[in-house]
């Protein structure tokens, strides 16, 4: 668990994605660091890290062989990082690169915040590189978002390739190209791959140049009871692209601004009444849309009857307010129209499916989507080599973690499902997301079968010390066919590497 924001000793979730890297619900090949809750990605151990000292387990087949890999800064913001690869595996089984980073003079550059204490501590990061092979070549990209707003003085980087036994190619490291910035009445690439247009500029027109952008548009905004606090829902648009921050107010029930104290823990002195706060976001870096959800702590709708939203871009240019009372969350029935970013609810049994924003989206019955989810799903056999998945959450909630497992007891956070059969009864299996692929808070349990009506789970797992991966270990398994749920404790997903290891 990792609280970010925190209101009066409660917490406040704050997460804002774009719809096109996943909408807060699921997510693309690398996803951003989300803002706020949760937000730096963890992966705990290195064990087959690239760069790991000595325990890297080799497994069979050759390892990954480049061929060719070249990085350049790219994006909106300039803030992400591109890599070009160009490689060989005769199994064709490359699943991931292992990073690290430089800045001038050499001086390593740290990457990853392993135990998610706000502070990074750890020089390598993994991601997932679901490379596409043309025979046993693979030439790909790999955009890594926001790489550069945690890693700003990153010059050059050190690149290892890991294939799904472990192996590791040679290191290659290569200089990280600028992005050149165009000012205005300059051409400019739209797509933010050649270049960007300087701050508070949009890249524009036939033949594309650098304009003076517009102020954002906020759509909808929500202000929803919740058990778990109310929610601030917030959707909108800025054809630019530049919405960096929310400005939230705080109202009473007459519309005039409403003074509360947002405290940290424990915090001394006490800080200053305010009547609203601002969300920044600068990594969001792709889509035309945005997408805010805020939680405040339970009661916060007692004072705060009403909340108004203004979202401001790069340029310092707002939108409109928009004002939104407390009310309850709608209700929908089966197969009505739903919207999976929290704006209504399905009745109970029904999951908003596809899940995905932006598109139509319907109440489904829970029982029949876990079936496909369960028919869709990798399979961990480790009797028979099929020791780990490397994957990502989806985009829906069909099963919740056993009360208990982790504070708070989250439902309705994303996951992925896999099957693990067992040939045999085992001893022992341990289930581990704790691996530099792991981005994300994640709570680890087993349920028997599919489970496609609520059923007990075996066990459950959510941190281990020092870090917000997951280690289950359950004994005495009988041979058969059992459901591993990877859930999200916070409401970013993420990506994952899994891994069983058993004792007969
Ligand atoms: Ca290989
Ligand atoms: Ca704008
Ligand atoms: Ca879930
Ligand atoms: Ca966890």
């Amino acid at each position: 668990m990792n609280p970010s924001i925190l209101f009066g000793s409660v917490c406040l979730l704050a997460v804002m994605t774009t719809w096109g890297c996943g909408g807060g619900t699921s997510s693309g090949t690398v996803r951003p660091d989300g803002g706020g809750a949760g937000g730096d990605g963890a992966g705990g151990g290195d064990g087959g890290g690239g760069f790991a000292d000595g325990d890297v387990e080799e497994g069979s087949g050759t390892p990954p062989r480049f061929s060719f890999l070249s990085a350049r800064v790219v994006g909106r913001r300039g803030l992400d990082l591109r890599l070009q690869i160009e490689a060989e595996d005769d199994e064709m089984d490359i699943s991931s690169v292992s990073l690290r980073a430089y800045g001038p003079g050499g001086s390593s550059v740290l990457l990853r915040d392993s135990d998610l204490d706000g502070e990074l501590d750890a020089p390598d990061r993994a991601y997932p590189f679901p490379a596409v092979f043309d025979g046993n070549v693979v030439n790909d990209v790999l955009t890594i978002p926001s790489f550069l707003a945690k890693a700003p003085n990153t010059i050059s980087v050190d690149i290892v390739l890991l294939d799904r036994a472990g192996n590791p190619s040679e290191m290659r490291r290569a200089e990280v190209v600028p992005q050149p910035v165009r000012n205005l009445a300059e051409a400019c690439d739209p797509t933010w791959q050649i270049d960007r247009c300087k701050t508070g500029l949009a890249c524009r027109g036939e033949p594309a140049a650098c304009v003076e952008g517009v102020p954002p548009v906020i759509s909808r905004v929500s202000y929803l009871r919740d058990p778990e606090g109310p929610k601030v829902l917030v959707i909108g648009t800025d054809i630019d692209q530049d919405v960096n921050a929310l400005n939230i107010g705080f109202l009473d029930k007459s519309g005039q601004p409403k003074f509360m104290q947002l405290a940290s823990d424990f915090e001394l002195p006490a800080p200053p009444l305010v009547s609203g706060f601002r969300v920044e976001e600068p990594d969001s870096s792709t889509g035309n849309n945005f997408f805010l959800q805020l939680q405040a702590g339970v009661g916060f709708e007692e004072d705060v009857v009403q909340v108004s939203v203004r979202a401001e871009d790069e340029g310092g240019r707002l939108s409109d307010p928009k004002v939104a009372a407390i009310s309850s969350t709608p209700m929908r029935g089966a197969g009505a129209g739903c919207d999976p970013r929290g704006f209504d609810r399905c009745t109970a049994g029904l999951v908003c499916s596809p899940g995905i924003p932006g598109i139509s989206n319907t109440c489904q019955y829970a029982g029949r989507l876990r079936t496909m989810a369960c028919n869709a799903a990798p399979t961990l056999d480790p009797m028979n080599g099929a020791r780990e998945v490397i994957g990502e959450t989806g985009t829906s909630s069909l099963w919740d973690a056993p009360a208990g497992c982790g504070p708070r007891d989250p439902i309705d956070r994303v996951e992925s499902a896999v099957m693990l059969h067992l040939a045999t009864g085992v001893s022992k299996i341990v289930l581990s997301t704790e691996h530099p692929e792991t981005n994300f808070d994640t709570m680890v349990y087993v349920i028997p079968g599919c489970a496609t009506t609520p059923t007990p789970a075996l066990g459950c797992a959510d941190d281990l010390e020092n870090t917000v991966s997951s280690r289950l270990e359950l004994t005495n398994l009988a041979a058969g066919d059992y459901l591993v749920v990877v859930d999200a404790w916070g409401v970013t997903g993420g990506s994952f590497r899994l891994s069983a290891t058993v004792e007969p």
